[in-house]
């Protein structure tokens, strides 16, 4: 009997390899004044007028607060391995500081409690950008003391989860935070500093570093890593400052976050920039960087798009991919994203390029070698334009197709004989479970294996949905 795509995929799949879902607190919890909940940075930034595409609020989002046994029973009908979710700082410290609150944390008990149930093993994000707000205020990653913070809510998380978390991630993606939140201001906080937003990188590593040994000491169990968003990146041409860009950009994006935590060194930058990077090195003190490169148990990646680089600004100044608002700070940038007419885009504009993810993966054991851990997908995924209400499953087959060339192009790159044999490829994450409040793009961009209506809150699986039910299902027939 002819193989179905999906049994092909399920048998390539190695031994032990998880096969999860992710999501983020505030991209679905809602519920933002309940239950002593504080206000985070994101919750001032969304109400600010004109920074949200649709003019959306996030306050009630999926409203996954009050509706977690429906979201965990989905999670329990997908057969996933694992479940990566995060917990939303002010929601168990409204303050940043000082007093914790019991019923945000009974909250994630529960939560953590039902997987386990289900079977499923908790992967838990500290930090997805909700810094509660009067950390913000006080200069949120512009200050060195958010570190020291976040260390303590580490500490605190670990003593009271860590009988129960299966891997723990301290941050995701402070590349995005740095950039779209401190530099461009397209995401909370809103600045525009450009390059004065470089101690924010500098405040977020050491936040990581303070966080592993933080959990290190107050939990025995769980593995511990970090998440960063990668891209491979090219230039446009092959003109020498388009070359030179494209290196400022990879230095910028890939190297300034990964170097440091897997070597111990921030990258070098292309003399066009070596000055401006003064407000990074100012920030940093003797130990830090020791500090920072911490053993981790594994590695996250983050990988949705490659990209192109042109120097100059580039002639409409665009904002990044995705992002609705031409701030003014785009147009002080020395260089700007190219495109790629060669590939198909999802909803959001972004390429799809699957052969990249291998590509990426290449580039993680070319530059980090023996001092790569175990690399786990913690997000792939896409965004197609979908019905705000359905009557049924959406055939989002175009998204079957992204997870499934995503998926198989990274086991073929690190399989025996592949480009990045020797990478251990632990796990693959799935972005997301649910429609949710993508950040600047409010409610227009929907993501999820679940199609959410909006007014209703109804939760209606899509054809995505069921491809990954049948994949965690064939690799059971597979093993057996
Ligand atoms: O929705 C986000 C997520 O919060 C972080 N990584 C990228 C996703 C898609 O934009």
């Amino acid at each position: 009997m002819p193989r179905t795509a999906v049994d092909r995929l399920a048998a390539l799949l190695p031994p032990g390899f998880t096969l999860g879902v992710a999501t983020a607190a505030f991209q679905i919890e809602g519920a933002v004044d309940d239950d002593g909940r504080g206000p985070s940075g994101w919750d001032a930034f969304a109400h600010s007028p004109g920074t949200i595409a649709d003019g959306a609020s996030p306050d009630i989002a999926d409203d996954h607060y009050h509706r977690a046994e429906e979201d965990l029973a989905l999670l329990s009908r997908l057969g996933v391995d694992a479940y990566r979710l995060s917990i939303a700082w002010p929601r168990v410290q409204p303050d940043g500081r000082g007093a914790w609150n019991e019923k945000g944390w009974a909250f994630y008990e529960r939560l953590l409690d039902g997987l386990l149930e289900a079977g499923i093993r908790p992967v838990v994000t500290l930090y997805h950008w909700d810094t509660p707000l009067p950390l913000e205020e006080a200069g949120g990653w512009l200050s060195r003391e958010t570190a020291e913070r976040f260390s303590e809510y580490a500490a605190e998380a670990g003593r009271r989860l860590g009988d129960r978390v299966d891997q723990w991630i301290t941050l995701n993606e402070p590349a995005t935070v740095t950039l779209n939140g401190y530099a461009l201001g397209v995401h909370a906080p809103g600045k525009q500093l450009l390059y004065e937003a470089l101690p924010s990188v500098h405040h977020q590593l050491l936040a990581h570093g303070l966080g592993v040994q933080a959990l290190r000491a107050s939990t025995d169990d769980g593995k511990i890593g970090i998440t960063n968003l990668h891209a491979p990146v090219s230039a446009k041409s092959w003109r020498p400052f388009d070359r030179l860009h494209a290196g400022l950009f990879d230095a910028i994006f890939n190297r300034l976050f990964a170097d440091p935590i897997l070597l111990g060194r921030y990258p070098r930058v292309p003399w066009i920039a070596k000055r401006n990077f003064a407000p990074l090195l100012d920030a940093v003190r003797p130990g830090d960087l020791e500090l920072i490169q911490q053993p981790l148990d594994f590695y996250g990646l983050n990988y949705y798009y490659p990209v192109r680089i042109g120097a100059g600004a580039g002639p409409a100044a665009g904002a990044p991919t995705g992002h609705h608002r031409r701030v003014a700070a785009l147009k002080r940038l020395p260089f700007h994203l190219a495109d790629f007419p060669e590939f198909p885009r999802t909803g959001f504009g972004w390429p799809i390029a699957p052969a990249h993810l291998g590509t990426l993966l290449v580039q993680m054991r070319d530059r980090y070698g023996d001092t790569l851990p175990p690399i786990l997908i913690t997000e792939n995924g896409a965004s197609f334009p979908e019905p705000a209400s359905t009557d049924g499953p959406i055939d989002d087959s175009e998204r079957i197709d992204y997870l499934a060339a995503h998926l198989e192009s990274a086991l073929d790159s690190v399989a025996p004989g592949g480009p990045a044999e020797g990478v251990e490829l632990a796990g693959w994450f799935v972005w997301t479970l649910l429609d949710n409040f993508e950040w600047a793009a409010g409610y227009t961009q929907r993501f999820g294996l679940v199609h959410v209506d909006f007014d209703t809150l109804e939760r209606t699986p899509k054809a995505s949905f069921e491809w990954l039910r049948q994949l965690t299902a064939a690799r059971e027939r597979t093993a057996a």
